[in-house]
């Protein structure tokens, strides 16, 4: 009966009300379970969020982000997309605020048992509570397979949902958020807010010009496009003013979609067709669904890719006090090591969130942003923030969420190529410290930062030997890179090739031979022989690299026993600058090790050691680096010392890593850093934990990945190794692994994986 219902068009509402009165039962009872055994990988509080950037909670599909507060009175939803931007192929612009969805709640009475929770091993956001004697449950998720954000307002007891939905528009003047944002007011958009009965949605759409971030600067002018549509069970609705209004609802599913006519397309000057079909397509498709359908499509898709990687330290799993409370708590004396997982899965959990197949790369604060004119205009910062963004995506099995990353360098190479010419009148590209969505980049040349993109785009292939790959994406632009630093290097009088006019990042003086360019190109030129190796290709360019790579000035040791940061031996002792771009052979570089190089990994920690815990000032990226060189450096101590520190000093309480406002390379960079720790793959062996800390005597890591194309599982116990498993993904057959001074080696064929014990057998 309820099936041929559904036949009929006008009846799907009907239906969907029937179906989800019985699913919410269902529902009900599966998320009290869930709910129990997820705890330990959640965030929990036991209070609504007031402030945006360090209490409300991030939710996002890639496309779109939103940060949640789970107001009792009053629900926020501020949300983001991906490609609202102002800038141009000149000038970086800033990444912008999209807007709010608004839910005033008409419950008066006092609130019992609240908690508000993001739950890890579900990408769901929930707050539940009691009030007038009914039970309420919310529910929220960014589905990425709809494209879609599903928000859903639940009661134990029929009628108990009355609200005003609104949706506000951070472009429209007088926009004013109510959490406390200042908007910048926006030059007169043509833009709209509409209500609709049919369906029951509210729009926002029109042309986008921004505002203006200096004068005579023009924006490519965008167009945006976002729809909520609001669905209920039960009671009546209306719309006024621009809001819907709920009376006495059984239940209410919010969902919210949106988007912009950018294409990632230099060709067709960035941009394609306007986005009201697509986003009306998503919401059609969203609400033939329901609840359980969304969210199922929604689990399997991101359990897909969360699952793969399990961390146990042998922490408490099961948080008895709210993350906040738990984060006071942890000071270094009494070790949380729970905490210590959670902030791992969580850099995974944000990255899923932040950075899917088919977008663009996480920015700065990944894609939560609540302002028009944004810190360092939530943008991609080339000199050591995206960089930094990407270190854990294959090393922490979720390869997937690279691609964003080497589509955009794609897409901006054409710029940058014209860019760099008029400049240097070389070949290739380079880019200044900022840099936007149509390739436009501001503030200080920093001739290092493509050979450091090139060196993330090698190291996906590296872990991933995805030919195809890197014959059609990463070879073409390392290539690039070549062409500008083979017309751009000097010849001392000894015939030493140096970078020319160069500078260690936002640190000393603009001079020949800087050891973060030289680093920077020795990689690069490293890299891309073993690529053209590979491809068996430009055999006649590679042997000129290999030719330019000999002659290159090296890593040099000072006076007191540092690895210089410049040419000339002046590094200070007391220098504590946050940046250490001298050591980018150690780490993310490959040209110094503990193994093969061991004079200069020596001299690199005297260097570090000296560089201090904090940097110049607490930047918590700053802690995250650290980490991941102290690991490389063998010292699993220190590289806790600073995950320590990170999680003292540099954390919100919504596990942010604070950099006014905040920053999402700190999350990102720390999980690299406990992978570091673990496993490492950069010389060519599978070295299993290389930087063991006394803080972690016992534990287990499965389904990380190491360079070759391996998977590979690690347990052990009482500071030693008890066994690891290597599974050949997609690698060679012939495999090396090293365990302290242990070494062995065996043939594994793909698809096949092989145990060893603490003696490697
Ligand atoms: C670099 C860093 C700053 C900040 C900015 C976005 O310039 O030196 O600390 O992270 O990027």
């Amino acid at each position: 009966m309820i099936v041929k219902l559904n036949l009929e068009n006008k009846s799907v509402p009907i239906l969907f009300r029937m179906k989800n009165k019985i699913l919410a039962v269902v529902i009900g009872a599966l998320a009290g379970a869930v709910n129990l055994s997820a705890a330990d990988l959640s965030l929990w509080y036991s209070q609504p969020a007031t402030v945006w950037d360090k209490q409300a909670l991030p939710i996002g599909n890639g496309q779109m982000g939103a940060m949640i507060f789970g107001g009792t009175n009053v629900e926020h939803i501020q949300f983001n997309e991906e490609s609202l931007w102002i800038g141009n192929e000149d000038d970086t612009g800033a990444y912008q605020d999209f807007g709010e969805v608004t839910v005033l709640l008409k419950n008066e009475g006092e609130v019992k048992n609240y908690r508000r929770e993001l739950d890890l091993t579900r990408a769901v956001h929930r707050v539940t509570y009691e009030q007038n004697g009914v039970k309420f449950t919310r529910e929220a998720f960014a589905s990425f397979p709809g494209k879609v954000i599903v928000v859903r307002f639940t009661a134990d007891k029929p009628g108990a949902i009355s609200a005003e939905v609104a949706m506000m528009d951070a472009h429209a003047n007088g926009y004013a958020l109510k959490y406390g944002a200042k908007p910048v007011p926006t030059t007169p958009a043509d833009h709209q807010t509409e209500t609709s009965t049919q369906p029951l949605s509210i729009t926002i759409s029109g042309m986008f010009p921004g505002y203006k971030y200096a004068e005579g600067k023009e924006w490519l002018p965008l167009h945006r496009e976002a729809q909520l549509r609001v669905l209920h069970e039960g009671g009546t609705v209306s719309t006024q003013n621009g809001k819907v209004q709920i009376e006495k609802a059984d239940s209410v599913t919010l969902l919210l979609a949106a988007g912009t006519d950018f294409k990632q397309e230099r060709s067709a000057n960035w941009r394609g067709a306007l986005p009201y079909a697509a986003v009306t397509s998503r919401l059609e498709a969203a609400a033939k669904k329901d609840y359980a359908a969304l969210l199922g499509e929604h689990l399997r898709d991101y359990q897909r890719l969360f699952d793969r990687v399990q961390l146990s330290l042998d922490g408490t799993k099961t948080a008895t006090v709210p993350t906040d409370l738990r984060l006071k708590q942890y000071d270094g004396k009494q070790p949380d090591l729970g905490l210590e997982e959670l902030m791992f899965q969580y850099g995974r959990y944000l990255l899923i969130s932040s950075s899917r197949e088919g977008g663009l790369p996480a920015n700065l604060q990944g894609k939560w942003n609540n302002k028009n004119k944004p810190a360092w205009r939530c943008d991609y910062h080339t000199d050591v923030n995206l960089e930094m963004n990407y270190w854990l995506a294959d090393v922490a099995n979720l390869g997937e969420c690279f691609q964003p990353y080497a589509d955009w360098i794609q897409s901006i190479r054409a710029v940058r190529i014209e860019a760099t010419k008029k400049e240097f009148g070389t070949r290739g590209w380079i880019l200044r410290g900022e840099s936007g969505l149509f390739g436009g980049s501001t503030w200080n040349w920093t001739p290092g930062t493509s050979a450091w993109f090139m060196q993330n785009s090698f190291d996906h292939y590296a872990f991933t030997r995805d030919t195809n790959y890197l014959r059609t994406l990463a070879y073409p632009a390392m290539k690039e890179v070549c062409e500008f630093w083979i017309d751009r290097l000097k010849e001392l009088p000894d015939g030493t090739l140096v970078a020319p006019q160069g500078y260690s990042p936002e640190h000393g003086l603009v001079e020949d031979g800087v050891s973060f360019e030289q680093q920077l190109v020795w990689d690069l030129f490293n890299n891309t022989i073993e690529a053209a190796d590979a491809l068996g290709t430009d055999k006649e360019f590679r042997d000129l690299l290999t030719a330019k790579h000999a002659k290159l000035l090296g890593p040099k040791i000072g006076k007191w026993g540092q690895l210089q940061e410049w040419m000339v031996d002046r590094d200070d002792p007391k220098d504590h600058h946050r940046h250490t771009s001298h050591l980018i052979a150690v780490h993310p570089g490959r040209q110094i090790s503990v193994t093969k190089t061991p004079e200069l990994a020596k001299a690199a920690a005297v260097s570090l050691d000296a560089r201090g815990v904090t940097g110049d000032s607490r930047r918590e990226w700053a802690f995250a680096w650290r980490m991941s060189i102290w690991a490389r450096l063998h010292n699993g101590d220190q590289a806790h010392f600073m995950y320590e520190n990170l999680l003292k000093y540099g954390v919100l309480p919504n596990l942010f890593c604070t950099h006014p406002p905040f920053q999402m390379d700190g999350n990102f960079g720390c999980v690299a850093g406990v992978c570091e720790m673990l496993l490492q793959s950069q010389t060519g062996e599978i070295e299993l934990l290389p930087a063991l800390p006394n803080a972690w005597p016992t534990g287990k890591i499965s389904g990380l990945r190491a360079r070759g194309g391996y998977e590979v599982g690690i347990e052990w116990k009482n500071s030693k190794l008890v066994s690891a498993t290597i599974k050949n993904v997609s690698g060679d057959e012939a495999v090396k692994v090293r365990y302290g001074a242990k070494t062995t080696e065996f043939t594994l064929s793909r698809g096949a994986a092989k145990t060893l014990n603490a003696a490697l057998e």
